[in-house]
């Protein structure tokens, strides 16, 4: 890296809120401060207790206001668009918008690891109440080291540790709560998760972030565990000194304890919950080393209790004590790629317009498909270097518990071109079992998708290649961008929005892979549309077109091409296009995964070996190896369970594994009994036909005050012992039920309540198969009440609603 380090220039942050008025001025005048290098930075500096903002040049002074139109738009790390601005000046500023050096130092990383482990794992839920009693924290084996291990292994340059889940519960022992890994068996009470973490992390060279959730069930005022909760409490805002002396917390804020050495103390006005909030942070930033990543979560289990996030107070700290750090999610340097199942756009922009200045700006969750796109750059918009993290969970939930399946180490590498491949970090979460080791399958799963990877890219198959364009800067030879250097680029003449790159090899190679990059630290991310051509030896063949590049986008075809000439077509761009690296890569070869079909209405399964090969599969939830048994002929899985299938290759090495979860019994001969309500498109029986792609929806508008009801006849009675409801998988959010009711009858006529009020927790973000455990019973019927839903117009869906069977018939598991 050649930035300064970011601390190192503090000195020279000007605070924008101290010049706001010039600033806004300038701007709208499109009189920027001139630059002449890159050595341009943001400041953020608190003073009035207010989060402060200024691109600033060192060694140069600003324009004066006076100077004469028209003035050039200089590079800065934000844009302001005004009302007079033409569409020619809104897209060269949205072309000139650079990012911060954390955020290049973060972008570089590309790959990245979360880590959920907290009482969840032990209550087998993705969302704890708060109430949990810290003694049910006690993992057995805890190896912080297995884990850094494996990320190591997994080719991760930080992990990010869940320091205090929504539950509220602390991983380390903090001094400003009782409800944490002090008051839990643990390692007797002494243990401290986050310092074994960062120990081992930086062992194996690890960077380390950390997660703090903002919402905080165990404070909250209303949970009868914990009276005294800081949560929404109403107390008065006052001055407090951070970090507050633990005794005097209540009675006293402004008394501080004695900073650690090296750091200082902070004033800030606050409420209870923020002095709660910055102390716990204080306490994460100042105890375990260097910090690179701060999460702040926008999700809340509970919002009926109202609570204000004083981010501009927790911003400013994070800037003075670890200024190196990105502040993800509810931040300002990261956003969140807006699903969690580790997709990226295919058209993604990191300049982000925000409709105010970011010292104001909440940062909502921005999950719509065009955030950045030209008809998105309005006036009165700020550019900002935004970024997205695409962060997804190794298994079908965030935290561990028995029936979650592990993704497979083939959908692994397809986030891989889903995420990096488009312009974002990935940011992939494992998952601790109730040992406190993370899982073999886990560990499995991830080694073979990161072997895949790194041999994948291992060999550039452009490389020795002669690399002309129709236009170039002279300054910014074609030859740059394969320099293997991220900081020299090619770049199109002036002028030129368009242009040809082509590149000539010295023999014709196989390849399946693009990579492309553009120069985005020093020239920000400009490309709007591109193709890709290969020579066929008398014409040029169209392969791929697409939109954006930005710090990463790879391109993936199912078919290798043969070729000794490639061109890159640049059709469109908001200002001279460049290219800081170009790559051709071959797909390492490995034995792709079978094909599992769909249960039919028999309930059974057939396996497809995409090359004749045997086929091993397990149907307990466990990968398989070489000895598992071999397919033969239709599977019957009834009952429901995670099936598992791999290939043997020819040298007796299994390849990559299929996955398919069938969601409890097969619903042979169900019948919908009643249904208060269903929409045409949308009828009731979809919600038993096992097909996950069909939804029963309420009709719209009706009764948003009812409680939706669907009553199932199976036909027999089966002896059961679980819900399964599968939401919506249509990417809509529609009528998904997070809190139900759950009876079963014997006759149709006698009902027992299983479940009287159930919860699924994170469906909104993680619109994953639910699954209920309750004491068996014999039904033959069953009826599942919504009790709430999302839901904009009252109305109720389901992709699929099943039941577990208690007992394992036909080796099916039954989660
Ligand atoms: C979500 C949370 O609610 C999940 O539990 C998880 O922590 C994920 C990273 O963010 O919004």
């Amino acid at each position: 890296m050649k930035f300064a380090p970011y601390i190192g220039c503090w000195r020279r942050y000007l605070p924008w809120r101290a010049c706001g008025r010039t600033m806004r001025l300038s701007q709208d005048q499109n009189v920027m401060e001139s630059m002449k290098t890159l050595r341009i930075r943001v400041g953020l500096t608190i003073s009035t207790g207010l989060f402060l903002i200024i691109p600033l040049v060192y060694g140069q002074s600003p324009a004066s206001i006076n100077e004469p139109a028209p003035v050039p738009i200089e590079y800065s790390t934000i844009q302001y668009i005004s009302s007079n601005d033409s569409s020619a000046m809104i897209a060269e500023k949205a072309a000139k918008v650079l990012p911060r050096p954390n955020q290049t130092y973060w972008m570089r990383m590309e790959r990245t690891f979360f880590l959920h482990f907290g009482p969840n794992t032990f209550g087998g839920v993705e969302w704890g109440n708060g109430h949990e009693d810290p003694s049910i924290f006690n993992p057995t084996q805890f190896d912080a080291d297995q884990w850094m291990r494996t990320i190591k292994d997994g080719d991760g340059k930080m992990v990010i540790l869940v320091c205090k889940h929504h539950d509220g519960f602390a991983l380390w022992p903090t001094r400003y709560t009782k409800h944490s890994v002090a008051a839990s068996p643990w390692r007797g009470g002494k243990g401290d998760e986050v310092r074994e973490v960062a120990e081992a992390a930086r062992k194996y060279g690890i960077e380390l972030g950390v997660y703090l959730s903002p919402a905080d069930l165990h404070q909250l005022r209303t949970n009868p565990t914990n009276p005294a909760g800081y949560y929404g409490d109403g107390s008065t805002i006052v001055r407090s000194t951070i970090p507050t002396d633990p005794a005097s917390f209540k009675t006293d804020p402004s008394k501080g304890r004695t900073p650690p050495k090296g750091f200082k103390s902070f004033s800030y006005e606050v409420d209870d919950y923020n002095r709660y909030f910055l102390n716990q942070l204080y306490e994460l930033l100042t105890q375990y080393g260097p910090i690179r990543e701060v999460w702040f979560d926008g999700a809340n289990p509970d919002p009926s209790v109202h609570e204000t996030y004083d981010y501009a107070a927790w911003y400013d700290m994070i800037r003075h004590l670890q200024p190196q750090a990105i502040i993800a999610c509810k931040g300002p340097d990261v956003r969140w790629v807006g699903n969690e199942a580790g997709v990226g756009r295919t058209t993604e922009w990191s300049v982000i317009p925000v409709p105010d200045v970011p010292e104001t700006y909440r940062w909502p969750d921005q999950t719509q498909q065009d955030i950045g796109s030209r008809s998105k750059l309005v006036p009165g918009s700020y550019l900002w270097w935004y970024p997205a993290e695409t962060n997804v969970p190794i298994l079908h939930g965030w935290f561990w518990a028995e029936h979650k399946p592990v993704r497979t180490a083939a959908e692994l590498v397809d986030i891989y071109y889903q995420s990096v491949g488009r312009n974002s970090n990935w940011l992939l979460n494992l998952s601790p079992d109730t040992r406190g080791l993370i899982p073999d399958d886990q560990v499995a799963n991830l080694h073979l998708a990161s072997q895949v990877i790194r041999k994948t890219f291992a060999n550039n198959l452009a490389a020795g290649g002669q690399l002309t364009a129709d236009s170039s800067n002279p300054a910014h030879r074609p030859t740059l961008a394969l320099d293997r250097n991220l900081d020299t680029w090619w770049e199109a003449a002036p002028g030129h929005t368009a242009a040809a790159l082509t590149l000539k090899l010295p023999h014709p190679v196989t390849f399946d892979v693009v990579s492309l990059e553009e120069a985005v630290d020093h020239r920000s991310q400009r490309i709007e549309s591109f193709s890709i051509d290969v020579w066929d030896g008398s014409k040029w063949i169209e392969k791929d077109m697409q939109t954006t590049v930005g710090h990463k986008r790879l391109l993936r075809w199912d078919t290798p091409v043969t070729t000794d000439q490639v061109r890159i077509r640049i059709t469109g761009s908001r200002l001279e296009p460049t290219l800081a690296e170009l790559g051709l890569f071959k797909q390492a070869e490995l034995v792709q995964p079978p094909v599992i079909s769909d249960r039919d209405a028999q309930g059974e399964v057939t396996l497809q070996s995409p090359m004749g090969l045997p086929v091993v599969y397990t149907l307990n939830g466990t990968m398989p190896t070489p000895r598992s048994a071999v397919y033969r002929s239709p599977l019957a899985v009834s009952n429901g369970g995670t099936l598992y299938a791999a290939c043997l290759g020819p040298d007796g090495h299994l390849g990559m594994a299929a996955l398919k979860r069938f969601a409890g019994l097969a619903p042979i001969g169900w019948k919908v009994v009643s249904v208060d309500s269903e929409d045409a498109v949308f009828p009731a029986v979809n919600a038993i036909d096992d097909h996950p792609e069909t939804v029963w929806q309420t009709r719209p508008g009706t009764a948003s005050d009812k409680l939706h009801q669907i009553t199932v006849d199976m036909g027999s009675v089966r002896r059961i012992a679980g819900l399964v409801y599968l939401p919506r998988q249509d990417r809509m959010h529609n009528g998904m039920v997070d809190a139900y009711r759950f009876e079963t009858s014997v006759d149709g006529k006698n009902w027992t309540t299983v479940i009287d009020e159930g919860h699924f927790g994170n469906m909104r973000n993680n619109p994953e198969l639910q699954v209920a455990p309750f004491a068996p019973v014999d039904a033959g019927y069953f009826r599942f009440t919504a009790l709430h839903a999302f839901s904009l117009n009252g109305v109720v869906s389901a992709a699929e609603i099943s039941v577990l069977p208690a007992d394992k018939v036909g080796g099916a598991d039954t989660q």
